[in-house]
């Protein structure tokens, strides 16, 4: 995969934001986010055709603005919807059972909090994996344990190449240790939706890749 699109990873669903979800995300996607994922989950979280029409719309605002569409854990919405790739965690369907179901083209993250997850995820061949939380968190209530700036660097040290994307908790002005730590890029959720300016914050993420 082109790593460079893990550079500013934008994850959002309905319950991220105060607003109209498709707005804060064209937002989002005119500030410059590089990547998005679909991760409708927790509390008030939209289901069955309320979720698929969401996802759908999601899509195609993405496609207009050339961002690869990425949905959290619902192989079967993906395969619906049809889209760029999948993420999962390390309580969903195991990467060999999703490689299976989905295109080869497909992108499939796998999250990992510690270095075993993550040399597994590399021998399972996961396209990139999801480091973290970096930070506390408030938006994923069963978060584990922050793991540092420190921990970016273990992990690295343990995949070789393999693409990592920083989470959790990441503000603005921790993105140049964490890409001097390793990562090729950072997953954001709160720091852009629940910003007042969606697109600003976007763009000041994306600063130090430029
Ligand atoms: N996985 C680990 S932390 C986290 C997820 C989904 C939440 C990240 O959200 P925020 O608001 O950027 O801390
Ligand atoms: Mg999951």
């Amino acid at each position: 995969m082109d790593r460079n699109i893990l550079q500013v990873y934008f994850i959002m669903g309905s319950n991220n934001c105060d607003g109209n979800p498709l707005t804060v995300l064209e937002q989002a996607l005119k500030g410059g986010v590089t990547l998005f994922q679909f991760r409708e989950k927790g509390q008030d979280a939209l289901t069955g055709t309320a979720k698929k029409q969401l996802a759908l719309h999601m899509k195609e605002l993405c496609q207009r603005y050339q961002v690869p569409f990425i949905v959290n854990d619902d192989i079967e919405l993906a395969l619906e919807i049809g889209v760029d790739g999948v993420h999962v965690g390390q309580e969903d369907m195991p990467i060999q059972q999703v490689r299976k179901l989905v295109p080869d083209h497909w992108l499939i993250g796998v999250s990992a909090t510690n270095r075993q997850e993550a040399v597994q995820a590399l021998k399972d061949g996961a396209d990139y994996i999801g480091v973290g939380p970096i930070y506390a968190t408030g938006t994923k209530a069963d978060a584990k344990q922050p793991i540092g700036v420190d921990g970016v660097q273990q992990i690295r040290q343990q995949v070789g190449d393999l693409p990592i994307v920083a989470i959790g908790g990441i503000k603005q002005a921790h993105v140049s240790a964490l890409i001097e730590a390793g990562a090729d890029g950072v997953s954001i959720i709160s720091a852009i939706s629940q910003a007042s300016h969606p697109e600003q914050a976007a763009k000041e993420f994306s600063a130090p890749f430029l």
